[in-house]
């Protein structure tokens, strides 16, 4: 919900930029629970941005406002939070590091131009954070490492920098992942009073507050700080670009401070080394260093690549630069339905510089599939606001590389350009995760329904990952989401904006039909007072290929069905089809013809035709054999090796074929699994996979072809239908 500032105990105005050198824009990311939107709180208390820092345990940080958040005590959305130090604005951008949100972890990652691993020092790291590690370092982003929770009495920090070199390390070798600063502890010998800083050689102590008291080491930590700081050196010194330098230091030339902190942030800015800073939101041990690294090291809007832009046509342009007099382009990360304030969408600016009081265009192309139609659009922006969590403050403009946010657009959507009303520009979406988990639901009244319909409109314009179904054949209202915790968010919100409703069982779209041929008679006579009602037909029914639909045949002789009536018979037909005759699917890939049947000069009618042609299909059904199809989807399961002995076993369980395996191409020990698995096993699919792979699997599904349904699964279904009908 949007607030006021001064509620949230926001002490000043938004800080204001005027070139993008100043704008630091970095995405938190990390597994749940590893305390990335608690340091968010420390960053912006030490930073003088809010009063204190609140909890997520009460509900009151800036980050976690929506009531999701609170009611699951983790964040559940994208929120940004700048702070200004050193004349410098970092907009932090904390995403949410449970799966089911991993959307809103792109949107971040859009918007953000590095990346801070938050690693908790006490439940170290999960495989997602190591998949987006690697993914980070396939587009260059510049990383840096929090060694998180050091106030915890199991954190240890040697240990989880081990971790971080292995993992992280991986392929730039471990001496690319290095930490700055070492923690010291206190006389009891765990807890974290300060930090040994590696590249001054002094020591940070935290022990009478905040900010520490800053003195020379003690002799106890002189051996420590020796160690690991000639580690360091070599480590920068390896990726400077000043190529005599190692042969200096090797030769024990003492390089100066000053020019080892360049190298160093050079190094860092590039993307070529990733420092390790240990912090503690609770005692706030490390935030100052924390702050230092950020404002200094991580790179300026202008080290970005930007995403190529086009005319709305698809005409190509030339590539952007982050200059804040070029053309306008800013793209929408993240669109928020706010009760009060309605639409509230952050925008990050590529290019050019954003004003209040503007006509701007807007442009979304390319989501068709999720719903969302291709628009093009002029509006005018009237106000700009700096984000701070839910709070908006007022800016006099957003520059090329800053964050802002707008309110009550009318069409802007997540992930649309924003371009200059006379030189409109179109960015191609990032691409957003695929729901996976259906979730039915029924309103409870008619008048819930109507707001049900309303309230959808507004859910899926403000979440892509949420695919919205209103399935033809089992006439379901599905919510296709990203897994449970996400579609408890859904429904929460759906339900706080006043719908009562319930989940139901997910139905596939199952099918019917003949196996083999048979005849039906179908008789509708009716002639006792007043008009009557008389047809009389006789029709042959016979298995088609599959997709082949309906053929429907005239072999009438005689006129023993008048001329007129015999479209009469085939709508009777088609409407039974339709409903289905043994479990409510419809029937499909059938062949009718009708070959007999009497009418009645007076009695008969087309209703009446409609009628017998609807049940000699019923009769044939229940002299023949109807067969249920259910539909067959291709599945590509994207494992690490490890798992792929607990998939394929799995996927047997599943009625599941496997088509083959392959080395995954786009990533390093995993394995691609194709196979094909009826959709009837799919349902849970996603939440159950993920719980098999410790959240490293994913999957992809599209549908092949119908195939005929086991019978002893047939038949429950069957009586499922009998019992309910
Ligand atoms: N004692 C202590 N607790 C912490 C610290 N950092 C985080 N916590 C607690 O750890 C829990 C998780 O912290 P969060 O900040 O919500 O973690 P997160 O990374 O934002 O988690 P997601 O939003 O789910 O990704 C909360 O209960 C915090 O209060 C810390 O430095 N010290
Ligand atoms: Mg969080």
């Amino acid at each position: 919900m949007a607030q006021k500032s001064q509620e949230k105990g926001v002490t000043g105005p938004a800080p204001v930029v005027d070139e993008p050198g100043r704008v630091r824009n970095v995405v938190l990311v990390g597994h749940s629970g590893s305390g990335k939107t608690t340091l968010v709180e420390a960053l912006l208390a030490a930073t003088g941005t809010i009063g204190r820092p609140g909890s997520v345990t009460e509900g009151t940080t800036v980050c976690d406002t929506d009531p999701a958040a609170v009611k699951q005590q983790r964040s559940v959305s994208l929120s940004c939070a700048p702070l200004s130090h050193n004349g410098v604005k970092v907009n932090l951008l904390d995403t949410p590091g449970y799966a089911d949100f991993v959307g809103e972890l792109r949107a971040g990652l859009r918007a953000a131009d590095a990346a801070l691993f938050v690693v908790s020092a006490v439940d170290g790291m999960d495989a997602a954070t190591a998949a987006l590690w690697e993914e980070c370092a396939a587009v260059g982003m510049p990383r840096a490492v929090a060694i998180a929770r050091l106030d915890h009495q199991r954190a240890d920090f040697d240990e989880t920098v081990a971790l971080c070199q292995r993992v992280f390390g991986a392929n730039d070798g471990a001496g690319s992942v290095l930490p700055l600063y070492l923690p010291m502890h206190g006389d009891d010998g765990q807890s974290v009073v300060g930090l040994m800083g590696l590249i001054t050689q002094r020591v940070y102590d935290y022990s009478n507050g905040y900010p520490p008291e800053v003195r020379n080491p003690d002799p106890e930590h002189e051996t420590a700080i020796t160690d690991a700081r000639n580690e360091l050196m070599e480590g920068i010194i390896a990726e400077s670009e000043d190529e005599t330098l190692m042969d200096r230091y090797l030769a024990g030339e003492d390089i100066e401070t000053s020019i080892i902190i360049e190298d160093l942030e050079k190094a860092v800015a590039r993307g070529h080394f990733y420092p390790v800073v240990p912090v503690c939101a609770e005692t706030r041990v490390g935030i100052d260093a924390l702050l230092e690294l950020l404002t200094a090291a991580f790179p300026t809007p202008f080290e970005h690549d930007l995403p190529p832009v086009a005319g709305v046509d698809g005409s190509p342009r030339p590539p952007l630069t982050c200059d804040p007099s070029g053309p306008l382009v800013a793209e929408v990360v993240k669109t928020t339905i706010d009760s009060y304030v309605g639409r509230v969408s952050l925008v990050r600016v590529f290019s050019g510089t954003l004003k209040p009081e503007q006509t701007v265009h807007i442009s979304g192309h390319g989501m068709e599939e999720r719903g969302h139609r291709d628009h093009d659009v002029d509006e005018r922006i009237a106000h700009i606001y700096s984000p701070l969590g839910s709070s908006l403050r007022e800016v006099p403009y957003a520059v090329a590389g800053d964050i802002c946010a707008i309110t009550k657009s009318g069409s802007a959507e997540t992930g649309d350009t924003i371009s200059a009303k006379d030189n409109p520009l179109l960015m191609a979406p990032w691409e957003m995760p695929e729901p996976l988990l259906p979730i039915a639901i029924v309103a409870k009244t008619r008048a819930d329904e109507d707001t049900l319909a309303k309230n959808l409109g507004k859910l899926v314009a403000g979440d892509p990952t949420m695919r919205l179904e209103r399935n033809p054949e089992t006439h379901q209202l599905v919510l296709w989401c990203m897994g449970e915790a996400h579609a408890d968010v859904v429904l929460d919100r759906l339900r706080a904006g006043g719908v009562d409703l319930e989940t139901e069982p997910v139905r596939v779209a199952l099918r019917e039909t003949f196996s083999a041929g048979s005849k039906g008679h179908g008789r509708h006579v009716k002639q006792s007072g007043g008009h009557g009602q008389y047809a009389v037909c006789d029709i042959e029914v016979e298995p088609l290929p599959r997709g082949s639909g309906f053929e429907f045949l005239d072999k009438v002789v005689g006129g023993a069905v008048p001329h007129n009536y015999i479209p009469s018979v085939e709508k009777g037909v088609r409407a039974q089809m339709e409903r289905g005759i043994v479990a409510g699917y419809p029937m499909v890939d059938i062949k009718v013809t009708l070959f007999d049947g009497k009418a009645h000069s007076v009695d008969s009618s087309d209703a009446a035709f409609q009628t017998a042609g609807s049940m000699a299909l019923k009769e044939a059904a229940e002299k023949g054999q109807v067969q249920l199809l259910e539909p067959i989807d291709e599945v590509a399961i994207r494992v690490p090796d490890s798992f792929v002995g607990a998939v394929m076993s799995d996927l047997s369980g599943r009625r599941g074929r496997v088509l083959g395996t392959e080395p995954d191409p786009a990533g390093a020990e995993k394995t691609l699994v194709r196979a094909e698995v009826p959709a009837t096993e799919l349902v849970r699919y996603a939440v159950e996979l993920r719980a098999m792979t410790s959240g490293a699997g994913t999957f992809r599904r599209s549908f092949v072809r119908h195939d005929p349904m086991p019978s002893h699964l047939a038949d429950q279904v069957r009586k499922e239908h009998a019992n309910t009908h």
